[in-house]
C-alpha cells in the first residue's frame, strides 16, 4: 500500500534555479536533472537462475563464446562514475557502477577485422546498436553494480551495459547476447523514431520527426 502510493507520486526534477555553475555545465540542453532513479523499460522484469543464465558472442568473431555468470565473475572489476542522460529527458549525476570494461573483455574474443557495429541484445525482446569504436572508451562497461550494491533486478540484474555518452537508452539492461556486425543495424528503439548515434550533448533524440513525448512523461514512472 504505502509502496504504490509511493510510486504514484510523481518523480520530481531538480529545479532549473536550484542548479550549481557546474551542474548547468554538466546538463545537456533539453534535459532536467533528478536525484531518484527512473525505472525505464518495456515489457516486464525478467528473473534469472545465476546457475543457468549465459552471456553469448557471435557474429564477426573468430569463434562464438558462451560465458557463465561464474567466468564473468572472475574477471578484473573497474569503477566508472558517470552521468546517464535518457531521451524522456531526465538525467543523473555522478552514478556509480562497478563491472567489466568493455575494452577488456575484447581481448577474451577474436574479433575480426570486419566487425564495425555491436548489437547488444537483452531481454525482454531488447536490443540497441553502437559503434564499436565507440565502445572502446573507458567509461563503457558491463556492470553488476550500482553505487557499491549489486544491481537490482529492476535496473538489469545481473548485467547490464553502461555507455554513458549516448542517451540512455543505448544501455541495455538484461544483456544476454552480443554480436559484432560488419554493417549497421538499428535496434529496438532506432528502429521506432529513435536517432542512430543518440549523442545527449547534440540532442540526438529522433531520426525524423520528433515522437510525442510529453515533457514530464518519465515523471509518472516507476523509480527508486
Ligand atoms: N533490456 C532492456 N534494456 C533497456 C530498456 C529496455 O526496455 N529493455 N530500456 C532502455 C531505456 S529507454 C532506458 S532510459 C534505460 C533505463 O534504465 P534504468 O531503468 O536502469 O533507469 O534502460 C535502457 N535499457
Ligand atoms: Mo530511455
Amino acid at each position: 500500500m504505502h509502496k504504490k502510493a509511493e510510486r504514484l507520486k510523481k518523480m520530481k526534477p531538480v529545479p532549473a534555479a536550484n542548479l550549481t555553475e557546474e551542474q548547468r555545465a554538466k546538463l545537456p540542453p533539453g534535459q532536467a536533472l533528478t536525484e531518484k532513479f527512473p525505472i525505464l523499460h518495456e515489457g516486464e522484469v525478467p528473473h534469472y537462475d545465476l546457475s543457468e543464465w549465459t552471456l553469448e558472442v557471435f557474429g564477426e568473431v573468430e569463434e562464438n563464446r558462451t560465458f557463465t555468470y561464474e567466468e564473468l565473475m572472475a574477471l578484473p572489476t573497474v569503477t566508472v562514475d558517470c552521468d546517464i542522460h535518457c531521451v524522456t529527458r531526465w538525467s543523473k549525476f555522478d552514478t556509480r557502477w562497478e563491472g567489466i570494461l568493455f575494452r577488456d573483455f575484447l581481448k577474451l574474443l577474436k574479433v575480426k577485422p570486419e566487425a564495425k557495429y555491436v548489437m547488444f541484445h537483452a531481454d525482454p525482446d531488447y536490443d540497441t546498436n553502437v559503434p564499436l569504436e565507440d565502445l572502446m572508451k573507458d567509461d563503457v562497461l558491463m556492470a553488476y553494480r550500482f553505487n557499491g550494491e549489486p544491481l537490482t533486478e529492476k535496473h538489469g540484474w545481473p548485467l547490464r551495459t553502461v555507455v554513458p555518452h549516448r542517451y540512455f537508452w543505448k544501455s541495455a539492461k538484461w544483456l544476454r547476447k552480443i554480436e559484432f556486425m560488419k554493417e549497421d543495424r538499428p535496434g529496438f528503439w532506432e528502429q521506432n523514431g529513435f536517432h542512430n548515434e543518440a549523442d545527449p550533448f547534440e540532442e540526438q533524440r529522433f531520426s525524423g520527426e520528433a515522437l510525442p513525448i510529453p515533457e514530464d512523461e518519465w515523471t509518472r514512472k516507476e523509480y527508486d
